[in-house]
């Protein structure tokens, strides 16, 4: 045992004897030793101590007492000793302060200083003690007390700790090397200003040559460029942290970071094939799914999205493609009616295009990749088809049984071309007033038209295929009935003319309109005449407005009821039509007093009627007659 009592002089000072045990030193690094991964016997060997030593002998130090953490206990650490003890324990030494009595005991005849626990740095750096020497007869002081300090002094015996564990990080796949992935932090409860014993040093386990460690910072950064997702998409990187500098001997911890590389665009689509064949009916309606195809991409989510498209316009002009939005495949569906018998097979290339094209990967990738479609159309076996979607025919009324009036045509499109028979839908010719040729489909007249009665005929035409099927199909043919003249015009209401006394010669009596049944292609054209007599009628005239209307005017004046109460005035009405038709009306024209406003009374027909002894109604009744020119009766 080396051991060392310095004895140290001070005017107003108790001398404070240091003792230090090289053998405590040593026992302290052994005793750390299970701890540790490495034992460090150049740490045993104690360079604190050396530097203590010197301290001491500078004569300064010596209110300090230096003590290593987790030393053995009891040991003696110092001793002190006053000027005036001779050694026959008259002097007894008592300690108070921090720690007094429960970390560190004196003996109060020798006055040697010894721990009573283990000392741990981490929990208490240092202890502030009064050294008292008392003379033992009269407990009264023999010196001033004095102040001191016990220094625990740190040894390297707490292991470095990851701070925020786990460590999770992602990055870009193809990023460059040196990008910066993350940062594990670690901490160590040993005194960092003393020593090596909380000097951080990180370096990597596992996850070379992909990673590094700066070994200062714990940076993780990543050294290999282009590390691809499709390839390997995670990467366990194991960093240690080693205190003492990463020096052997110290201790050690290591984490887990747990890196995912995270997808870019850096694959563009194939298709699965080079070929697809669809076939589909040509009966398909329009929007039926034909088939799907699909481009497979490394990608995934955005970067796999496609958008697929159909090249060949004139070909392709019958489809259409759509991008299933949750499998990405492209959906071919039918755009355009098909027809096997006109068109059977369709060839057309399909291209698929990446959504979201990362431009940083075009130089070596064009995002894109094309395929071949073949579309074959399937026989359906199809109804008859008429050679036009409608028919209208015009035909004049009145013609013969028998005259044909139009002929309609329908054929079967399929390869099979079978014949077809006609008919007329019943319920569209309840009169019964048309024919059809079953194999010709020409249709007449089955009994005369009248315009008058039913200016249109719109008949349901059916064509059926007598073979196979039997299927059918079925036309409207409109049928406009054509006006012959064949009635006569006729005034347009019955009038009841009257003229009143004093009305004076040119006066107007009566404006006369006309109206005609049948449909003259130019419009109406009416004639209005007085009946051709051999004398000019000297009271009333007609004169032809030129506008469907007649006027008709009185030709002398002096009308007085007492002279005559009405006139008979027979009147022709021709119409425009070839031949020409036309009716003679007798108008009665009554004679009124017109008093005193100026309106004849309506009673005052009725009055006359009574007065000449005839009913009302052959009073005004018209006399009508109808004839033609060459035969007219009146
Ligand atoms: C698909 O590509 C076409 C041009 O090729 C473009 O007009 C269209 O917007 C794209 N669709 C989507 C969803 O990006
Ligand atoms: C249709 O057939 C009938 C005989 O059934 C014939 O009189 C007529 O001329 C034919 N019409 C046409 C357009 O062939
Ligand atoms: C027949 O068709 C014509 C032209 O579309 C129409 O004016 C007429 O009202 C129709 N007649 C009947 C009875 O449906
Ligand atoms: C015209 O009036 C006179 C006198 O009222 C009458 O006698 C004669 O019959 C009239 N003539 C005709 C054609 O009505
Ligand atoms: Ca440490």
């Amino acid at each position: 045992m080396d051991q060392r009592t310095i004895t140290m002089r001070c005017p107003c000072l108790l001398d404070l004897v240091i003792i230090l045990s090289l053998t405590s030193c040593c026992m302290l690094s052994e005793a750390r030793a299970p701890h540790s991964l490495e034992p460090d016997h150049q740490l045993g060997q104690g360079s604190p101590t050396t530097a203590l030593h010197q301290r001491l002998r500078r004569g300064w130090i010596w209110k300090q007492i230096f003590v290593p953490e987790e030393d053995p206990t009891p040991s003696v650490i110092g001793q002190l000793k006053s000027d005036y003890d001779r050694g026959d324990f008259s002097i007894k030494y008592i300690l108070s302060g921090e720690g007094a009595g429960e970390m560190f005991e004196i003996n109060e005849y020798s006055g040697e200083i010894r721990t009573l626990q283990k000392l741990d740095r981490e929990e208490k750096a240092f202890y502030l003690l009064q050294a008292h020497a008392l003379a033992r007869k009269s407990n009264e002081p023999v010196e001033p007390q004095s102040e001191f300090i016990i220094k625990v002094q740190d040894i390297n015996d707490n292991i470095p700790q990851f701070q925020n564990e786990p460590y999770v990080s992602s990055i870009p796949e193809m990023c460059p090397m040196g990008t910066i992935v993350a940062q594990v932090t670690a901490t160590d409860a040993d005194d960092p200003l003393f020593g090596n014993n909380a000097k951080l040093i990180y370096s990597i386990l596992q996850g070379e040559p992909y990673f590094s460690v700066e070994p200062k910072t714990g940076i993780i950064m990543t050294s290999m460029a282009n590390m691809d997702r499709e390839a390997r998409d995670q990467y366990l990187v194991v960093v240690q942290v080693k205190d003492m500098l990463g020096l052997s001997g110290g201790y050690s911890a290591s984490t887990t970071v747990t890196i995912s590389l995270t997808d870019v665009n850096d694959n563009g689509p194939t298709f699965q094939h080079n070929l697809y064949t669809f076939a589909v009916l040509e009966s398909a309606a329009v929007g039926t799914t034909v088939g799907r195809i699909m481009a497979d991409d490394g990608d995934v989510g955005i970067n796999a999205r496609m958008n697929y498209s159909l090249e060949d316009l004139e070909e392709s002009a019958t489809f259409k493609i759509q991008t299933d939005p949750v499998t990405q495949e492209g959906v071919v569906l039918l755009a355009k009616p098909l027809d096997y018998e006109s068109k059977r097979r369709f060839v057309m290339s399909a291209k698929a295009v990446n959504d979201h094209i990362d431009t940083r990967f075009l130089s070596y990738n064009e995002f894109q990749d094309r395929t071949t479609l073949k579309i074959v159309v399937e026989d359906v076996d199809e109804p008859p088809i008429f050679m036009a979607p409608d028919y209208e025919w015009k035909v004049l009324e009145n013609m013969v049984a028998g005259t044909v009036v139009g002929t309609v045509s329908a054929r079967d499109t399929d390869a099979i071309n079978n014949p077809i028979r006609y008919s007329i839908d019943k319920s569209s010719d309840i009169t019964k007033a048309f024919k059809i040729d079953p194999n010709n489909g020409t249709v007449t007249v089955a009994k005369p038209l009248d315009r008058e009665e039913a200016a249109w005929h719109n008949l349901t035409i059916n064509a059926k295929e007598t073979k196979q099927n039997h299927l059918s199909s079925s036309v409207v043919v409109f049928i406009k009935v054509l006006d012959i003249n064949d009635n006569a015009p006729m005034l347009a209401r019955e009038y009841q003319p009257y003229i009143c006394e004093g009305t004076q010669s040119g006066e107007l009596i009566q404006l006369i309109n006309a109206v005609d049944l049948d449909d003259p292609v130019e419009g109406h054209h009416f004639y209005f005449s007085m009946v051709p007599d051999k004398n000019i009628n000297p009271n009333f005239t007609i004169r032809d407005n030129q506008d469907n209307s007649a006027s008709i005017l009185a030709r002398r004046s002096s009308f007085t009821r007492r002279d005559r109460a009405h006139y008979l005035l027979p009147m022709v009405v021709a119409d425009s039509g070839s031949p020409a038709l036309s009716s003679t009306s007798t108008l009665t024209i009554s004679v009124c007093s017109c008093q005193p406003a100026g309106h004849c009374p309506t009673g005052g027909v009725e009055a006359l009627a009574i007065s000449i002894g005839v009913s009302l109604q052959t009073l005004l009744g018209f006399l009508v007659c109808l004839a033609t020119l060459t035969d007219w009766l009146c």
